[in-house]
């Protein structure tokens, strides 16, 4: 464990990651300061809670020269690495750590963190069922809504946690050691912040850095990168694959999931046990069983909590029908990967609605998908022009400025037996708080149409 006390610590960004943060090392002694691009009062709701909460800090202005009076920095995950406050602590040599890495060095029980470009909420929560309903107590976190910091500030008296892990909170980690590390699948995503998909690959690999012989490795055997990254972990390797068969780990076998355990014992598992939809969702259980049966959970409870699973809402959700057309809150799908496997997911005739703040997405790849699925493409938001310009020739294209305009494009555009998937594949800040209040919007919508 670190020690903290007197230490002058800087926490950059006063959201959800921000406040746990400054709390805890109030707490631990040291001498806190925050800092946010927003201006005090704009943040004053926030900084009030702070101070009535006893928490003991002090607000600087967003601006590099208070780095002089710092030992360390904690920026939120949102804070991009090409931001001036943390280009500037890196060439003053100070040492930046996310939350995460913080996090780490003070957490008790043994931790799963779980991380891929899509995938990560549903598999995190879902292992957190199936702990939970084999009577282990669990604390389920991290990117999923409550920071880990957060966590490690109570009494932890949990037997398992649980993390979803982004690129963002993985991208200042340096002794970050979790005894199970999943990596569902890396596809383009976050390149605006990242810089290049190469440095967001390198956020997410750091996963494993640190696991030792003694923790597990959970790898995509169907994704091409996984046989390279595989040779270089010193941790034990399980692989989850929805095309071949595998001698150990788990894998699809017509109506059947196969695990082959380390000690090489096969345990077969009903595909019937899973109700959520898509492919996807078959390597995200893959998966999550992995990390159950690693956790000690017996088969028949695995089965009963998946089968018991119904998913997350804003992910592939369904939203109503109204005259044959089936609606679908995809709000989640932020990005090209995940729009890719949303479209999978359907045979019907798609209207897909695309669109809002681009994270400079490869949007070029659905191309061929969207030939095969989509019927008509309704375009949104910042990103419009670009997705027209790259995808426009493919299947009718029709625009709108905002999603709230684009909806009732969608629904004049389908017929009985088509699906209308609102899947973005973009960020939703150019209309909404977040991708939470896109997808409630829409379901509202839906919701008024019938
Ligand atoms: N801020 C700055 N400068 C910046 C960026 C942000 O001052 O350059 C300030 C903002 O003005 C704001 C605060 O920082 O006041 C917000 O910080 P944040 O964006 O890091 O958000 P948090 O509220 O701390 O939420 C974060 C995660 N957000 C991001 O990674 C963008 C949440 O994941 C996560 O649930 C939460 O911590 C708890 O762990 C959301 C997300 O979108 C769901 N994650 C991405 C994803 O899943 O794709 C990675």
């Amino acid at each position: 464990m670190m020690d903290l006390s007197g230490q002058h610590i800087l926490v950059i960004g006063l959201g959800k990651t921000g406040t746990a943060t400054a709390r805890f090392l109030s707490r631990q002694g040291a001498i806190v300061m925050v800092t946010d691009e927003k201006a005090p009062d704009q943040l004053k709701g926030t900084l009030d809670q702070m101070q009535q909460e006893g928490v003991n800090f002090r607000f600087r202005p967003f601006a590099p020269d208070i780095l002089s009076d710092v030992d360390m920095v904690v920026p939120s995950p949102g804070v991009a690495p090409s931001n001036r406050m943390l280009t500037e602590a890196m060439h003053r040599n100070k040492p930046v750590l996310s939350e995460l890495e913080l996090a780490c060095r003070f957490l008790k029980p043994p931790m799963i963190a779980i991380t891929g470009t899509n995938g990560k909420t549903t598999t995190t929560t879902l292992i957190g069922e199936i702990l939970a309903t084999s009577g282990k107590s669990v604390f389920v976190g991290g990117n999923i809504g409550t920071p880990l910091i957060g966590y490690v500030d109570g009494p932890q008296r949990d037997d398992y946690v649980v993390v979803e892990v982004s690129s963002f909170q993985l991208q200042w980690t340096c002794d970050f050691r979790p005894d199970v590390a999943i990596l569902l699948n890396i596809t383009c995503d976050h390149v605006d912040y990242h810089g290049t998909f190469a440095d967001y690959r390198r956020a997410k690999e750091r996963i494993f850095k640190n696991q030792t012989g003694q923790d597990l490795a959970v790898l995509n055997a169907d994704e091409e990168y996984t046989e390279v990254l595989s040779q270089g972990l010193a941790a034990k390797i399980a692989c989850f694959s929805s095309s071949r068969r595998l001698s150990r780990g788990i894998f699809l076998d017509g109506a059947q999931i196969v695990y082959r355990s380390p000690a090489g014992e096969t345990e077969m598992y009903p595909l019937d046990m899973v109700k959520i939809p898509g492919a996807h969702n078959i390597e995200n259980v893959m998966a999550a069983v992995l990390a159950a049966r690693w956790a000690g959970c017996r088969r028949e409870t695995i089965i009963q909590a998946v089968g018991d699973f119904r998913g997350i809402v804003h992910r592939i959700e369904y939203a109503g029908e109204k005259g044959g057309v089936a609606f679908y809150d995809d709000s989640k799908a932020t990005n090209v990967g995940a729009v890719l496997r949303a479209l999978e997911t359907f045979s019907r005739p798609v209207v897909l609605l695309m669109g809002g703040r681009d994270k400079e997405g490869d949007f070029e790849v659905l191309s061929a998908m969207i030939e095969k699925r989509v019927k008509t493409l309704i375009l949104f938001g910042e990103a419009k022009e670009r997705i027209k310009a790259l995808l426009g020739g493919v299947v009718k294209t029709k625009q709108a400025a905002t999603l709230r305009e684009a909806m009732p494009l969608a629904w004049c555009s389908a017929v009985a037996g088509d699906v209308v998937l609102l899947a973005p594949g973009c960020a939703s800040f150019d209309e909404f708080k977040d991708y939470k209040e896109r997808g409630d919007i829409f379901k509202k919508w839906v919701g008024s149409l019938s």
